[in-house]
């Protein structure tokens, strides 16, 4: 991939943990733009059918990566996904992945009226780290952050530092 004059970034972490309103937020702040996956699965029919146990579209990560590519090697792109293991690695600069307290995230979680069965699978997911270890594992360590995401005061800090990473990263790259 040529070397991009604006950054792509994934923000990642479980459901509930705050990525889409990050997203939105750093997306302002900084002037990229938002790729939020789940939406553009069902917008873009980028899936396999509906999952009626599961209640959501079954992804299909090669259309999903091939529909991306062309947005991703422009740069300048915010990828929200709770997943991290399928996009190719050459497309980040940089990884978040947001991380809430078992009790902040199941009141979210609650609130947006998942089953039980839901909220016990995505509150287990946290506990483990499960987003956090896939991040680590597809991704060079020294892009990847993880930052708590349980207060609005956090939320705050993170599109701060986000945006102080973007305007960093053009910076260099303007040189
Ligand atoms: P996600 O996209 O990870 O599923 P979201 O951005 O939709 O999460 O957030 C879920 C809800 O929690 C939403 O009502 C906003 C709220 N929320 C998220 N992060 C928060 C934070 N750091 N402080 C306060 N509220 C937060």
């Amino acid at each position: 991939m040529p070397p991009r004059k604006y950054p792509n970034i994934l923000i990642t972490g479980t459901p509930g943990c705050g990525k889409t309103t990050t997203c939105e937020l750093a997306a302002i702040a900084t002037g990229l733009t938002h790729l939020e996956v789940g939406k553009l699965v069902k917008e873009r029919g980028l899936h396999d059918g509906f999952d009626d146990e599961f209640q959501s579209w079954i992804l299909d990560e090669d259309k999903v990566v091939d529909e991306l590519e062309p947005e991703m090697q422009q740069g300048g792109r915010i990828v929200d996904h709770h997943g991290a293991d399928f996009f190719p690695e050459r497309w980040f600069d940089l990884v978040v992945v947001l991380r809430a307290d078992t009790q902040v995230l199941f009141g979210r979680l609650e609130q947006r009226g998942y089953s039980s069965k839901k909220i016990e699978e995505n509150m287990e997911c946290e506990i483990m780290q499960v987003v956090l270890d896939e991040a680590r594992e597809s991704y060079r360590p020294e892009i990847v952050v993880e930052l708590p995401s349980n207060t609005v005061e956090d939320m705050e800090n993170n599109v701060e530092r986000i945006e102080s990473w973007v305007t960093q990263f053009v910076q260099e790259r303007s040189e």
